[in-house]
């Protein structure tokens, strides 16, 4: 714990002109050390992944222990029916999880967001079910965000030494790649599609006009809770691990109605000067073109 707490500290730029001023820079790390919160709030949301909520658990309290954290895993499922609250129940004995079902409502940025009202950690960490995001790198994404100035910490496949899993399908890339591209205005993030991100507390209780539609809660969070100071952690993208994805169509195409909403959040008059100038535009040719066939 104390080894994590070290690692987590902000780095201190002190040189030592003696042995003295050492031993002083040595007692600062150790109290900002202590400072540092080393608890978090690990929110899962899930829709019929019962396969792999065995393996995730598994792995993220193996994580975590090593990295000397405290955590409590949420896993916000709504309403599978196919074993996951009774696998929940069967690992809870042995590990910090527990789970919240939601009967009334479906999908994953609700769930997310219902995640963090569960949570009693300061700290969040989100990441998918189906361990495409590898929990070994929670302790880095933890780390990151207790940099001085970083408000939020996202993992990502787009960065150096960050990759994808090579079964992805090139459709899949391409998929990936432009919806990244359609993104990147919004939020100064190498992947502002990644599901897996830490954040705190006291960050989303600045959110304002949260929009729980699609699959993109890390941007939608970035842009409205008006987080600047990005720390990115790259990671392998893996494969699903087991069960079908949830992503298809109608998700893009939420995607695109999400898209359009965030830019209008961010710029309304932008947006409204070029919807405006547009409607001008085609009016004037339409004016233009039915004076010139009733001469
Ligand atoms: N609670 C809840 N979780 C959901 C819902 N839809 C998806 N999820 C979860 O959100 C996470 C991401 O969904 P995936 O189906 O893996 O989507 P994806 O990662 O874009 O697609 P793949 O790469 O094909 O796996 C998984 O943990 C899902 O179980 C939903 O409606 N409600
Ligand atoms: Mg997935």
């Amino acid at each position: 714990m104390a080894a994590l707490r070290l690692a987590m500290a902000p780095e201190i730029k002190i040189i030592p002109t003696s042995k003295k001023c050492n031993a002083v820079a040595r007692i600062v790390s150790i109290i900002i050390a202590g400072m540092t919160d080393s608890s978090v709030s690990i929110i899962v949301p899930t829709y019929k992944e019962s396969p792999n909520i065995r393996p995730l658990v598994e792995r993220i309290s193996l994580a975590t222990k090593a990295a000397g954290l405290t955590v409590e895993i949420v896993i916000v499922d709504d309403n599978s029916q196919d074993g996951t609250v009774e696998i929940i129940e069967s690992l809870s004995s042995d590990h910090p999880v527990r789970i919240k079902v939601r009967k009334n409502e479906r999908g994953l940025a609700g769930a997310v967001i219902a995640g963090f009202r569960e949570a009693k950690y300061d700290q969040f960490v989100v990441l998918d079910a189906d361990l495409q995001h590898p929990p070994e790198a929670i302790r880095r994404l933890l780390e990151r965000l207790n940099e001085p100035g970083c408000d939020f910490a996202i993992a990502t496949r787009y960065a150096a030494k960050g990759s994808i899993d090579e079964a992805w399908s090139t459709g899949r890339r391409f998929a990936s790649c432009l919806a990244t591209l359609a993104a990147r205005p919004l939020a100064p993030l190498s992947d502002p599609m990644s599901g897996f991100f830490a954040f705190r507390r006291q960050t989303f209780q600045h959110a304002t006009k949260l929009n729980a539609i699609g699959y993109k809660i890390a941007l939608e969070l970035f842009v409205k809770c008006g987080c600047r100071s990005p720390g990115e952690v790259p990671i392998e993208f893996s494969i699903r691990n087991a069960g079908q994805s949830k992503a298809g169509l109608r998700e893009g195409m939420r995607f695109l109605r999400h898209l359009v909403s965030l830019y209008w959040f961010k710029w309304p008059i932008a947006m409204a000067a070029s919807i405006g100038s547009s409607v001008l535009i085609v009016t004037a040719i339409v004016y233009f073109l039915c004076r010139a066939m009733s001469r």
